[in-house]
């Protein structure tokens, strides 16, 4: 096994064991030592929490296991993240992204994944967190003079908020503005086009490959 593989098996461990400070530690080899960090997230953290989940959904595991999880994945993100960000300041930003989970909605792991992934793959990323009510992307896009707004919903019912957060921008004659992209399990590319998104993706490794291909719309 590589000295990559080595350390994804620990990163991977830690999610399964629901320890956090077996995934900082982890987290903080990876950095030591190296390796890609973008596939160290993907293949170290991002494939188990979303294994969790699935055994969730099977009721193989129980809501505390998915919460411990989910604390040991963030606090390896943590470092991964302040390392990402350090390196990011050498490399020119592909674009400024406000990403948040919608109003009404307190699911942030898989937003939280795509900021990450997005961030390793170069772009600048503010994330507003989770139950970010509609006005408050709009304000904070023009802050940080955002190129994407990206929008997080993982109910069946919070998903209409990506809709106010369109027709918001659309109301107030910004929507050309931004490249809006939207994302979290129930969304589909039909729900995208319906409202009148620019984007859709249907995981973190996707959400990367949707801005790659658009990029070209707000490249100055
Ligand atoms: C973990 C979890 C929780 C945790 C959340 C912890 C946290 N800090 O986030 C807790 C226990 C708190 C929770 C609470 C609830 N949950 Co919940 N939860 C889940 C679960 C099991 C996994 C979600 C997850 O983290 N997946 C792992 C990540 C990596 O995947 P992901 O979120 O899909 O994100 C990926 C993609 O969707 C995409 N993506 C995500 N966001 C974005 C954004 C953009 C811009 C793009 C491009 C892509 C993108 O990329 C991500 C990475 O690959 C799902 C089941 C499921 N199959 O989704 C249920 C689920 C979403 N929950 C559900 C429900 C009903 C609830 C509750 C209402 C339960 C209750 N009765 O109290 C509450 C909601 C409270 C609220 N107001 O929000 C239902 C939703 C049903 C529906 N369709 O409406 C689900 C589907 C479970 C089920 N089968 O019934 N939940």
């Amino acid at each position: 096994m590589g000295n990559a593989e080595q350390i994804h098996a620990k990163m991977r461990a830690s999610i399964q064991n629901y320890d956090a400070e077996a995934a900082a530690a982890a987290a903080r080899e990876a950095v030591a030592s190296g390796v890609n960090l973008l596939e160290a997230v993907e293949k170290g953290f991002a494939g188990p929490i979303r294994e969790l989940g699935e055994a969730f959904d099977r009721m193989e595991v129980f809501l505390p296991q998915l919460m411990l999880g989910a604390d040991a994945m963030k606090a390896g993100m943590a470092i991964l993240g302040e390392s990402i960000r350090a390196a990011g300041g050498q490399v020119a930003s592909k674009g400024t992204v406000v990403i948040g989970t919608v109003e009404g909605d307190i699911h942030d792991i898989g937003k939280t994944v795509v900021a990450a992934l997005l961030q390793a793959n170069g772009y600048d990323v503010h994330d507003l967190g989770v139950e970010v009510p509609a006005g408050r992307f709009l304000s904070e896009a023009a802050a940080q003079k955002a190129d994407v707004i990206g929008l997080s919903a993982l109910l069946s019912t919070t998903m209409l908020y990506q809709r106010d957060v369109l027709e918001l921008l659309r109301n107030k004659g910004m929507k050309e503005k931004y490249f809006v992209a939207v994302g979290g399990a129930p969304v589909t590319q039909a729900w995208a086009a319906q409202i009148g998104a620019d984007g859709y993706a249907r995981g973190a490794y996707e959400a990367v490959q949707l801005l790659e291909a658009n990029r070209k719309r707000w490249a100055k």
